[in-house]
């Protein structure tokens, strides 16, 4: 039967969540630090601040200057590791945002983030790509990014151990065949943030979808039980491939285990042997830097999506448009 590693995400996700807290608290502590600060300066600034008040009074429309005061000059953005977070570091440089920082979460805190925002219809920015379940559940826009640093659409590609062909050949052929469309994979997302277990909405995928399915399959002999492992990172996108094609290989008759681990820690498993294949290779760009330092010890079995994209995302209510904008 299938071996899921369910601790290792729950370990993940409350590491997220520990995150998530530090986070408040290092909010509060900044907040109660500024309040001081503020009371001290309270009288000798009394007169400059009322001049700025009323400067924001007489802007009709919001600028990005104004953004970044309400946001504390914050980009939401995810786990460290994540290659949309090198890429919003670029983007501070390439814009000369030197005002702004990136704060590290996860993608659960971001989410998080992004709904407080939307309850009282608050600035708030974040580091976001597609597929994602946040683009149907919230009125998004990614900000226009002229200089191209989220590059253009990007593809999710598969990676196998070397040898992964001779040792599996059954497993190898099916993950050689997956691939799929933005859609099909919104669909598992959004059934996941709409409360249903994860194996229980990639199941109801595979239901739904079973020509496709028997493409991937088509013609490969099942196996008695042998083990397969694969890794991923507990970004939501990748939560709903991963339990997706483990469910396939699953039904061919392995024995399938998950584990959630860092970017790196990902792209090392399966370069090192210690996990046979990952489907959350974000490229050209995402994770170009990943497979620069483990590409040639792993063999890359091409795109199962096409058409991804990354970048900084804002509320459509917010009158930003640009990346820009945010000087
Ligand atoms: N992501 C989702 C990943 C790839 C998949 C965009 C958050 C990243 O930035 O590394």
């Amino acid at each position: 039967m299938r071996k899921m590693h369910k601790f290792g995400l729950a370990a993940g996700l409350s590491v997220a969540l520990l995150a998530a807290c530090g986070d408040n608290a290092e909010e509060n502590n900044n907040a109660a630090g500024n309040d001081n600060a503020d009371n001290a300066a309270e009288e000798n600034n009394g007169a400059e601040n009322n001049a700025a008040d009323n400067d924001a009074d007489n802007n009709e429309e919001a600028s990005g200057a104004d953004y970044g005061e309400d946001l504390d000059y914050t980009i939401t953005g995810i786990d460290a590791g994540a290659g949309i977070m090198s890429a919003a570091e670029d983007a501070l440089e390439v814009y000369d945002l030197g005002d702004w920082d990136i704060s590290a979460s996860s993608d659960a805190a971001m989410t998080q983030a992004l709904g407080d925002a939307f309850e009282n219809e608050e600035p708030v920015i974040v580091t976001g790509w597609t597929p994602h379940w946040k683009f149907s559940e919230y009125d998004l826009k990614f900000l226009d990014d002229p200089e191209g640093v989220f590059g253009e659409a990007e593809d999710i590609h598969t990676f196998v151990r070397e040898d992964l062909e001779s040792d599996m050949p059954e497993a190898y052929q099916v993950l050689d065949n997956f691939q799929w469309s933005e859609d099909d994979m919104g669909e598992i997302m959004v059934s996941i943030q709409e409360g249903m277990d994860e194996e229980e909405a990639a199941r109801e995928w595979i239901d739904a979808n079973e020509d496709l399915v028997a493409e991937w399959t088509d013609g490969v002999d099942e196996v008695d039980g042998e083990q397969i492992d694969l890794v991923f990172v507990a970004w939501d996108s990748e939560i709903a491939s991963t339990n997706m094609i483990a469910l396939v290989l699953e039904d061919l008759g392995y024995e399938v285990s998950m584990d959630p681990l860092e970017a790196n820690f990902m792209f090392q498993a399966v370069a090192d042997g210690q996990a046979d294949a990952m489907v959350a290779a974000w490229l050209p760009l995402t994770h170009d830097h990943l497979v620069e330092d483990y590409g040639d010890s792993m063999e890359d079995l091409g795109a199962n999506l096409e058409g991804a994209r990354t970048g900084l995302v804002v509320p459509e209510y917010m009158d930003i448009d640009s990346i820009e904008d945010l000087q």
